[in-house]
């Protein structure tokens, strides 16, 4: 029998990367999305357009309880990846109480229905290097002290307590991924690479003259998001759950990343970049570079794209799309 797989987020760009990923391995994909999604597909479902006569999709929503408890008893899947999530940063200070009210209570809503009917289910949790926020040391892996620096980074830590108590208090297999940031051509326009790389060709193509950006001196530990969502399954795979940082090792700043993308197509970015005071965050993380060592030797996982790699294609994709709008 071909097993089940339950994605939350599966719009996202991670989730989309997932489900195809689940396919080649031959699980039956299911998905949670917002009623909304199904009744607008054009727009909201543009990252799985191409597989889904292959999944089933499911509304339900992250803020009921009765919906996602409904759905975890009608699907009984396998696995469960809770990728759904308000994941950007910078709008998590204009609305912390929706950042903490999806991640926190979604997060606990997914625990409680798998723990009460789906309880031999595997459940992976999407956690994030905000979760270490300032670091104190680097590189920084799995024992690194957590410091949060937005409502996007504790909700985050929320959800990986919940996580790690729901292991150890009911024996769920409960993983939770410290993935550190990680980009593509899905990426959504309004974080920085790909508000960076969607200008470089629209400046290109002369659609544009001008890139506003906040600080351009923090420093990410950025990989392709195909690479990542192979560890999420292999997190599953395991005998007994547990926490593994996922990054590459290597940190690059904004201004790195911008001066790559606008030199690949031919320009310099300081004729078009503009600094705008009001996408500086009130508390930003600066530099986060992780040790994904754990994940190598037990999960086997590695990674094999560069960030020049990253960068180039992410430039072209958009010098398409532009092309043909
Ligand atoms: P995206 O922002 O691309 O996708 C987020 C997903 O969550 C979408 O499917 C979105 O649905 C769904 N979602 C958001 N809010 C709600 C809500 N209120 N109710 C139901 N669904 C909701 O994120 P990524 O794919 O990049 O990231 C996946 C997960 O991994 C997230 O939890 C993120 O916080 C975490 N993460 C991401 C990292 C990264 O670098 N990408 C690094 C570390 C962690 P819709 O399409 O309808 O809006
Ligand atoms: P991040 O990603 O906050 O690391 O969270 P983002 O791309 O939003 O910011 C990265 C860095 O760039 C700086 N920056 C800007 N950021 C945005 N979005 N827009 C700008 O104009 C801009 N100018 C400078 C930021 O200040 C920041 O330092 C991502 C998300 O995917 C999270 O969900 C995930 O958990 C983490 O990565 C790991």
């Amino acid at each position: 029998m071909k097993r089940k797989a339950l994605i939350s987020g599966i719009t996202g760009q991670d989730g989309s990367y997932l489900a195809e990923s689940l396919l080649e391995k031959d699980y039956e994909v299911h998905g949670v999305v917002r009623r909304v999604a199904i009744e607008d597909p054009e727009h909201r479902l543009w990252r799985i357009k191409h597989i889904l006569g292959d999944i089933e999709l499911h509304p339900a929503s992250l803020e009921s309880y009765p919906s996602i408890f409904r759905l975890m008893r009608a699907v009984q899947p396998n696995e469960v990846y809770h990728l759904a999530a308000q994941s950007f940063v910078s709008y998590s200070f204009e609305d912390e109480f929706s950042t903490l009210n999806t991640n926190i209570n979604g997060t606990h809503y997914m625990l409680s229905s798998v723990r009460e009917v789906a309880s031999r289910a595997r459940f992976y949790f999407a956690g994030s290097s905000e979760m270490i926020g300032e670091a104190n040391v680097t590189p920084q892996n799995e024992l690194t002290p957590f410091h949060p620096r937005s409502a996007y980074g504790i909700s985050k830590v929320a959800g990986f307590e919940l996580t790690r108590n729901y292991r150890e208090a009911y024996r769920l297999h409960a993983s939770s991924g410290i993935l550190f940031n990680h980009e593509s051509p899905r990426r959504g326009f309004e974080f920085v690479t790909r508000k960076i790389t969607s200008h470089a060709a629209k400046v290109k193509l002369g659609l544009s003259n001008e890139l506003r950006l906040g600080n351009l001196d923090a420093y990410r530990d950025w990989c392709h998001a195909g690479e990542y969502v192979r560890a999420m399954w292999l997190m599953l795979q395991q005998d007994a759950p547990d926490d593994y940082v996922i990054a590459t090792g290597e940190a690059h700043s904004v201004r790195e990343f911008l001066e790559i993308a606008f030199r690949y197509v031919g320009l310099d970015y300081q004729d078009y970049v503009v600094s705008d005071p009001q996408l500086y965050r009130p508390a930003d993380v600066t530099l986060l570079r992780g040790d994904s060592s754990k994940a190598r030797a037990r999960l086997g996982w590695s990674y094999n794209r560069s960030f020049l790699d990253l960068v180039r294609e992410m430039v072209d994709r958009d010098l398409e799309y532009y092309k043909k709008a």
